[in-house]
């Protein structure tokens, strides 16, 4: 059967060839108008792909445990000691499993220009057929699981709803935690909410009798958006955003589609409230690519005296322009999935406290206690490990015990510096935007841009040391407009067009200002020339100072850059020549810099939008002024 025959067949057609299996369950009880699409939907999808039982998440706490207590009993989860880590587990994923596959990842629009150069394209009919042949009996041997789910508060003007259906244990305990799953969230399709389609298998159905592995998956893998008819279809992979088809492939790749035609912006986005010595608040959303540091900022603790900041969200937010002409953003997650290694009590202690217990580790280390460890959670490892493979492992090995990319998963709730209204419906208006990478060369600590276009100017033009949070070789520069390159669901060229709109629905004086920040600049010896982590809020303090226009800024080729002297530095020594480096802008690299831009912009045949191409003008004729 084509996939397309599942979507237009009547609903008794499906309810009949489904419900006779008694094995398959009872259905949510709940009636309303929108049910019998749901129903036929999931119905549709078992046809095709025939699991043993189907299972409608109520989001419960019982279920969680059950589904737990099984992932334990079957060898997916080990349960870590309670006395240290309670109510959490560890998984081990398959070695060759353990990131985003970002080149099996496609966005099928109907024109290719849609999904543009930036996007693997696929024919959406061609596709279908595919996905039909391998979703085939994909599920067999198996439980597949409905997860009704909303992004944003259940009902919440911002909010979106989709459900996954997966036949995943380890995802649906994963999204129960990174999103609101439940059935609130049913009530509300029920009553004829829209919802996005998604659909998710690890591909590997198993024979009658056949034993099964702890972390099955298949090495063919397809992360698939169909942006016109809003469905994601992912096959063979159960990691993370490969996996929790709420997070990337919905909350960004369909949810920015979704944006360009309501009028607002999904983006890959942390939020925090900040709040000054003088008790006033201020919401900061920050854009920086994969594994690089939005975590670490959305639960910043800074080390200058009187500032205070409260975590909203630390990865994806969805900004929407208000009635009042400010941009208001919300969190549409609910939980943190957040990179491991290197999060210690020097880099943030806030995320060591969240993860205190019900939280699920994946490819961390295993100590003999039963408890977690991994690179940088303390200065030296512990006697007896258990690496992320599960071998015994010695520092003398010189390969890490945890994997680069490994995560832990864990309620946002748990935080302890969650702002107490995090989950408000209607968001926080923001005050400021900041866009980063990984940049050991060029890009100064912190830029100001001189205006909306210009601050849309930088983002097109993040680019960022590749790390592990995908596959491609780590340390190598790629271009990273926005940190949405992979995440984009549309043309990049359309989407750069569809961010100067938003800031025209703006009021000039309340749109927030747009800066470029990057903790990364290295010195001619390899170290960094910034501490970092906590000591940002120096970088923080300035913007805030610099929105609320209390301080002069300079102006350089690139953008307005601090004065030394606002920059308060109290308490820590950074040599006036690491400042100097900090800040140095380099005009013939940067010329170079503005080539690749060129180049970039070239790519996308003619459809950048002009006061980008203005922007890029206007830069190079700073710099070549400034080489004099
Ligand atoms: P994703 O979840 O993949 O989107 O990553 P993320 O952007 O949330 O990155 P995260 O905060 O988890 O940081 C990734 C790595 O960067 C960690 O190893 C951090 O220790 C490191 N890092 C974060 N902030 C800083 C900083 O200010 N300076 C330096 N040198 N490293 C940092
Ligand atoms: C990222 O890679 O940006 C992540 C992890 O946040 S994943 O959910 O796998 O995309
Ligand atoms: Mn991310």
């Amino acid at each position: 059967m084509a996939l397309a025959d599942i979507f237009t067949r009547p609903a008794t057609g499906g309810i009949r060839q489904v419900t006779p299996t008694a094995a398959y369950g009872a259905r949510p009880s709940i009636a309303g108008p929108g049910m019998a699409a749901l129903e036929e939907w999931v119905d549709g999808v078992a046809v095709l792909t025939k699991p043993d039982r189907i299972h409608w998440v109520d989001g419960s706490r019982s279920e969680n445990e059950a589904l737990l207590r099984g992932m334990v009993d079957d060898g997916t989860l080990i349960k870590l000691n309670p006395e240290w880590r309670p109510g959490s587990y560890l998984a081990r994923s398959h070695p060759s499993d353990v990131a985003r596959t970002e080149g099996r990842t496609y966005i099928a629009s109907e024109a290719e220009i849609d999904a543009g150069p930036t996007n693997n394209w696929a024919d959406p009919a061609e596709m279908r057929e595919t996905l039909t042949g391998i979703f085939e009996g994909a599920m067999r041997g198996r439980t597949m699981y409905v997860v009704p789910f909303s992004m944003g508060a259940v009902g919440g003007p911002l909010s979106h709803i989709g459900v996954q259906i997966t036949d995943s244990p380890y995802a649906v305990a994963s999204i129960g935690i990174m999103t609101r799953v439940g059935t609130d969230v049913l009530r509300e399709i029920a009553t004829g909410a829209a919802w996005v389609k998604t659909i998710h298998s690890v591909g590997a159905p198993l024979a009658p009798g056949q034993a099964d592995v702890a972390w099955p998956c298949n090495d063919e893998k397809y992360i698939v958006h169909f942006p016109e008819t809003l469905e994601v279809w992912s096959f063979g992979s159960g990691y993370g955003g490969n996996a929790i088809l709420a997070k990337k492939c919905f909350a960004l790749r369909i949810a920015s589609v979704i944006g360009r035609d309501e009028g607002w912006l999904a983006e890959h986005m942390l939020l925090i409230r900040v709040i000054s010595p003088e008790g006033k608040a201020y919401h900061v959303a920050a854009a920086f690519p994969s594994a690089c540091g939005k975590t670490n900022l959305a639960m910043l603790r800074p080390t200058i005296p009187g500032w205070r900041v409260e975590t909203l969200g630390d990865d994806i937010a969805w900004l929407r322009p208000g009635e009042d002409g400010r941009l208001w953003a919300i969190n549409p997650e609910a939980g943190f999935f957040g990179v491991a290694p290197g999060t210690g009590e020097s880099t943030n202690v806030t995320a060591v406290e969240t993860l205190w217990g019900n939280t699920i580790f994946t490819n961390v280390a295993l100590r003999a206690d039963g408890d977690v460890w991994w690179e940088g959670l303390t200065d030296t490892p512990p006697a007896e490990l258990t690496d992320w493979e599960g071998n015994p492992w010695t520092p003398a090995m010189g390969r890490p015990a945890a994997h680069p990319n490994s995560r832990f998963t864990v309620s946002a709730g748990q935080c302890p510096q969650i702002a107490p209204d995090w989950d408000a419906p209607e968001g926080v208006p923001l005050d400021a935007i900041l866009f980063g990478g990984r940049r050991a060369t060029n890009v100064p600590l912190v830029v100001e841009a001189t205006d909306w276009t210009h601050g849309v100017f930088l983002g097109s033009n993040i680019s960022s040391e590749r790390t592990a949070a995908a596959e491609g070789t780590v340390g190598e520069l790629r271009r990273d407009p926005f940190a949405m390159l992979p995440f984009c669901g549309y043309n990049m060229a359309d989407y750069f067009g569809h961010w100067l709109s938003v800031g025209q629905k703006l009021r000039f004086d309340r749109a927030p200002r747009i800066f470029q920040v990057n903790w990364f600049r290295k010195g001619a010896d390899g170290r960094f020339l910034w501490p970092g982590f906590g000591d940002n809020a120096r970088v923080i303090d300035w913007i805030i100072r610099r929105v609320e226009g209390a301080v002069p800024a300079v102006d350089s080729p690139v953008g307005r850059l601090p004065r030394t002297e606002d920059l308060n530095l109290d308490g820590i020594h950074v040599p006036q020549q690491d400042l100097d480096e900090l800040f140095a802008v380099d005009p013939a690299l940067w010329l170079s810099e503005t080539d690749l831009t060129e180049q970039f912009y070239s790519t996308f045949e003619g459809r950048v939008p002009a006061p980008l191409y203005a922007e890029l003008a206007a830069l190079r004729y700073r710099l070549r002024r400034a080489q004099g």
